[in-house]
C-alpha cells in the first residue's frame, strides 16, 4: 500500500460557497484567515512553525496570527513586502491581525525562532501582485536556516503555481 507523505506546507483557499448566494457572480465575502503560531507541526512534526506557513488572500481579507502555543510572535521582514505596505511588529503572544489590500508577496519570521526558520508568507492575489516577487524572493537571510525556510516556501509557491497573475 502506498504511503504519502503530508505535504510541507499548506494552501488555505478561502471559500466562500455561503456567502457567494448574497454577492454579485464572481463576487466573494470578506474573510479572515488565521495562521496559527505553533511549537509542532500538526502532520510533519517540524518544530516552531506557522500554520499554515503559506496562505493565499484577496483584497480586504484579514490575516489573523493566533497564539496557539505561546512565546512567539510575528514580525514582517524588511524587503519582503508589497510597496506601501506598513512593516508590523507583533510581540511575544500577541494576536495580531492584518487587514491585506495591497497584491504581492508578505513575508514574516517569529523572532524568537529565526535560527530555526520560523517564517512564513501571505500571498495576496490580484493585480500587481507580481511587481515586488523578486524583491522578496532575493532578500538574503540569517541564520542559514532562516534562508533554507524562504528558499523552501519560495520552491513551495512556485510548485503551487502562485508566482503567476
Ligand atoms: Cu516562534
Amino acid at each position: 500500500m502506498p504511503f504519502h507523505l503530508p505535504r510541507r506546507h499548506f494552501l488555505m483557499t478561502a471559500s466562500a460557497a455561503s456567502a457567494a448566494l448574497l454577492l454579485p457572480r464572481g463576487a466573494r465575502a470578506q474573510e479572515t484567515l488565521q495562521i496559527e503560531m505553533l511549537n509542532r507541526h500538526p502532520e510533519d512534526r517540524t518544530n516552531m512553525v506557522f500554520y499554515p506557513d503559506i496562505i493565499v488572500a484577496q483584497p480586504g481579507d484579514t490575516v489573523r496570527f493566533v497564539a496557539t502555543d505561546r512565546g512567539h510572535n510575528t514580525v514582517s521582514v524588511d524587503g519582503m513586502l508589497p510597496e506601501g505596505v506598513e512593516e508590523w511588529r507583533g510581540r511575544i503572544n500577541e494576536e495580531i491581525e492584518l487587514t491585506v489590500e495591497t497584491p504581492g508577496f508578505y513575508g514574516y519570521v517569529c523572532q524568537p525562532h529565526v535560527s530555526m526558520g520560523m517564517a512564513g508568507i501571505i500571498v495576496v492575489e490580484g493585480e500587481g501582485k507580481m511587481d515586488n516577487y523578486e524583491a522578496a524572493k532575493s532578500v538574503q537571510h540569517r541564520p542559514r536556516r532562516l534562508q533554507e525556510k524562504f528558499n523552501a516556501l519560495f520552491a513551495q509557491i512556485e510548485a503551487d503555481g502562485l508566482a503567476s497573475t
